[in-house]
């Protein structure tokens, strides 16, 4: 297939203002964003990226999970599309570019071929897949999930928020509940640019990280009930301490991450505890762990001695111990040839590059279950992101972007 030139970049500063616009919709209050999904501030972003969109003469179809597709035609309308894209909704103290740049970064390949007015023989499809956070409705990835056939629409909708909010219900108060089926969409191939989330490009020097794999996660929700009784009158022997309980089992969490590294990670990022007053020993407490690794066998090691761990701990402790698996998916290995024309167009434009795990999951890794898919990522600054500090550079944003363009046109093949 024919390559584009080396020259062939896009607009860095375009892409930066159209990231820096969308980050006012939903701000965090220490610069970052919360634009969770299906509140009204992701209904806003959503509408400045459709605007966006049609000025692009792009054609915007919504399926019945609500994620957004803009079509730009190819000269063979019979050829399958190749898809682009990632997600906008952010964690509640997210970042600015976690999702955004790579929704924005295929709008900008859009912007960059109608300014060339060059022509491909597949369609391009720009995606935004609504949901990819997981953080207000488990599980994350809940909308490309759908779509690779992992979960039934039903069984999405149902999903609550804390506030007991069903996802169906406020996708149709936002009013984004399109017509298509979820998943009917068939794709030549998905690409996904995103931002490392993790030091290991920074730390190395390289601009451009090639995904080969995708961890495997757990999220294992916990409930442990005691009894709630008065912090000050009640003897230590007799305490039924929910709280302590969750104590022990993070450490054993900790333990067993340890024990498998550098393949493994597992902590404890959300925790409810009742009645959460300062003189009432904890009578429930309601917790998920999130493990993950690139590894089968150590998911499943993992699992296994937490279940073991955590029944004994409760049964020392005299409580009781619920488990409930709310979100999974294996480790995923990309498609070679995707990840082969994304190494290609790195060395092509003169990026540094190396070969990469994601540590964090993205829509991509579904999309690799029903369409060839690969990703490209981005360093970002110390390695943090799901913190409002999250940071890139605008040189960082734009080689991803080329890359992401040299990929996406080897694949769409041009047509002049
Ligand atoms: O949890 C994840 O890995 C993703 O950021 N939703
Ligand atoms: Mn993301
Ligand atoms: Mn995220």
């Amino acid at each position: 297939m024919s390559q584009p030139a080396a020259n062939l970049k896009i607009n860095s500063s375009r892409l930066w203002d159209s990231i820096m616009e969308m980050a006012k919709i939903g701000p965090g209050i220490a610069g970052g964003n919360n634009r969770q999904t299906l509140t009204d501030d992701d209904a806003k972003g959503r509408e400045l990226f459709k605007s966006w969109c049609e000025k692009e003469n792009l054609v915007m179809g919504t399926d019945k999970m609500g994620t957004m597709f803009a079509r730009r035609e190819g000269t063979d309308p019979n050829a399958l599309p190749v898809y682009v894209g990632s997600h906008l909704d952010t964690q509640p103290t997210g970042g600015k570019y976690d999702g955004v740049l790579g929704v924005l970064g295929g709008l900008e390949i859009i912007r960059t071929l109608n300014e060339l007015d060059i022509r491909t023989k597949h369609p391009i499809v720009v995606v935004n897949f609504t949901n990819e956070e997981g953080t207000r409705f488990a599980p994350p990835m809940m909308a490309s999930g759908v779509f690779a056939g992992i979960h039934e629409l039903e069984w999405a909708y149902n999903k609550t928020d804390a506030d007991g909010k069903k996802f169906g219900d406020e996708i149709k108060r936002i009013g984004w509940i399109g017509e298509e089926d979820v998943g009917a969409r068939k794709m030549h191939a998905f690409f996904e640019l995103h931002i490392e989330q993790g030091p290991i490009l920074e730390a190395e020097g390289k601009e451009i990280g090639v995904v080969t794999h995708g961890q495997g996660l757990n999220w294992i929700q916990v409930t442990i009930t005691g009894r709630e009784s008065h912090t000050g009158s009640t003897p230590m022997p007799m305490r039924k301490n929910a709280g302590l309980g969750m104590a022990k089992i993070t450490e054993l969490v900790q333990e067993i991450a340890m024990s498998h590294q550098p393949a493994a990670v597992g902590g404890i990022g959300q925790c409810d505890v009742y009645p959460n007053s300062r003189n009432i020993i904890p009578g429930k407490v309601v917790f998920t762990i999130d493990f993950r690794s690139p590894s089968f066998d150590v998911q499943e090691d993992m699992e296994t001695r937490l279940y073991s761990g955590a029944k004994k701990i409760a049964k020392d402790l005299d409580l009781e111990i619920e488990f409930e698996k709310v979100g999974h998916f294996d480790p995923v290995t990309f498609d070679e040839t995707c990840v082969n024309t994304v190494r290609k167009a790195a060395e092509r434009l003169g990026y540094s590059h190396q070969n990469i795990i994601s540590g964090a999951g993205h829509d991509a890794c579904w999309i690799n279950r029903v369409a060839p898919t690969a990703m490209i990522m981005c360093p970002c600054v110390d390695g943090l992101s799901h913190n409002e500090a999250e940071e890139i550079t605008e040189s960082w944003a734009s080689a991803g972007t080329d890359v992401l363009l040299h990929a996406v046109l080897e694949t769409a093949e041009i047509i002049k």
